[in-house]
């Protein structure tokens, strides 16, 4: 078998990028470990920022976004006692986020993929990458060879194209948090119309949506919890008690369907190419999701890398394909930047760490006070232009 693109992993990454190609004339075949029913059903992200939306339409696979997605114009932090907006019609004029979950995204691609009769194999678990320092390059997978000109590593964090890359060919930085988020889906009505990120002494809790009629939600837990710890009853009453913390606020409950413990973790690994192997999306990067940065991380990468491969395909010139990797970190160590600090600015770390809260709140005030400082939130939160 022969194609000019061999993609591993069906996530947001290497779906989309098998997408863009084809609307370029560039063939690709994509590679998944998983089954098509599980890579639908994974319940993540659900932040898609002006840059993506934009993407996704002007790609043609858009239109279910743009039918049931919710666009926001602000989300809130709560703190202290008080509910303070950053609103970006404001602050970002033309700007905003619409809310549509990562898996709907993923059964836009998997359906678009599959009506223009694209290749993507589910359930392929032995992925092996050979001569990817060579420009013949090749996959193995289940006793079959497939030949490339290029290979792009869209398999995630535990994937195997990273590791593939000799280890002192890449430099890793990294840094883990003292905590986890415990992720909930639940059949009910949202309590707020728009996010709310709130501060509290017992931990940081986040009021998200999927639609009318689904919330998520994300409580910060120790970073050894396990989900049996976690009855329903309890989850809703830590919730009550991180968010019922301002006036005339109820918080509606209903029917868990889903739970998850979710590490948190900044990782860069640098270059992102090696040879004729290019790594994008969470393969290269991951942020914790207080900034929710990383599907859009992924889309991001993705754009700069069919470009490349457009021009590579066109005329043989890899100066863009040279430049990816320098091109993207830009964006990823802003958006590492970002995630970061809104992290730090509302978990809650050493309870005796009394001059580290102090300074938290400061910070807090000042965003939400100054037009400067809240500027700076927002131009991040809905998406740096690209
Ligand atoms: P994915 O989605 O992990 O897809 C990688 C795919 O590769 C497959 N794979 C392999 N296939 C073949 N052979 C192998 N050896 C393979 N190993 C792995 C996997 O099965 C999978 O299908 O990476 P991609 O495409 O780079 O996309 C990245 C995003 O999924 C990720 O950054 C976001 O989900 C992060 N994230 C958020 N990002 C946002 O932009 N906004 C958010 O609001 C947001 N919230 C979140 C999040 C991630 C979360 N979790 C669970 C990590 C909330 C949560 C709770
Ligand atoms: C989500 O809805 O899943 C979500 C929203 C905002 C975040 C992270 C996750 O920062």
């Amino acid at each position: 078998m022969r194609t000019q693109v061999g993609i591993v992993g069906a996530g947001p990454a290497g779906l989309l990028l098998s997408h863009l190609l084809h609307l370029r004339g560039i063939s690709s075949v994509v590679l998944e470990a998983r089954s098509r029913e599980y890579v639908e059903r994974r319940v993540r992200a659900g932040v898609l920022e002006q840059g993506t939306v934009d993407t996704l339409v002007e790609a043609g696979v858009g239109e279910r976004m743009l039918r049931e997605g919710l666009p926001h114009h602000g989300i809130e932090l709560r703190y202290g006692g008080a509910r303070h907006r950053i609103p970006f019609e404001e602050l970002v004029p033309g700007r905003a986020i619409t809310v549509y979950g990562q898996q709907e995204v993923v059964k836009d691609l998997i359906a678009a993929r599959l009506e223009a009769g694209g290749d993507i194999r589910f359930e392929v678990l032995d992925v092996a990458l050979h001569d990817i320092d060579t420009d013949k390059p090749y996959l193995t997978f289940q006793g079959e060879r497939l030949d490339c000109d290029v290979i792009a590593g869209c398999d995630g964090f535990h994937g195997v194209s990273r590791p593939s890359i000799p280890r002192d060919a890449l430099t890793v930085y990294e840094r883990e948090y003292p905590f986890a988020w415990l992720g909930i889906l639940a059949r009910v009505r949202p309590s707020t119309e728009e996010l709310i990120y709130a501060r509290n002494d017992r931990g940081f809790a986040l009021h998200s949506m999927r639609s009318p009629t689904i919330s998520r939600f994300y409580l910060q837990v120790p970073p050894d919890t396990r989900e049996e710890d976690w009855p329903d009853e309890r989850i809703w009453a830590e919730l009550k008690a991180r968010l019922e913390t301002v006036p005339g606020f109820t918080l509606e409950t209903g029917e868990i369907v889903e739970k998850g413990v979710t590490p948190m973790r900044s990782f860069v690994a640098e270059p992102m190419q090696y040879g004729r192997l290019f790594l994008a999306g969470d393969a290269a990067h991951i942020v914790p999701p207080t900034g929710a940065k990383g599907l859009n991380l992924a889309v991001a990468d993705v754009r700069v890398l069919t470009e490349a491969l457009a021009r590579f395909f066109a005329d043989g010139s890899a100066d863009l394909l040279d430049r990816y990797s320098e091109h993207c970190l830009k964006r990823v160590w802003r958006a590492q930047h970002f995630s970061w600090w809104m992290t730090t600015l509302l978990h809650t770390f050493d309870s005796d760490d009394a001059y580290g809260r102090r300074l938290q709140l400061s910070y807090l005030d000042y965003v939400t006070s100054s037009k400067a400082a809240a500027t700076t939130l927002a131009e991040n939160y809905v998406g740096m232009p690209f």
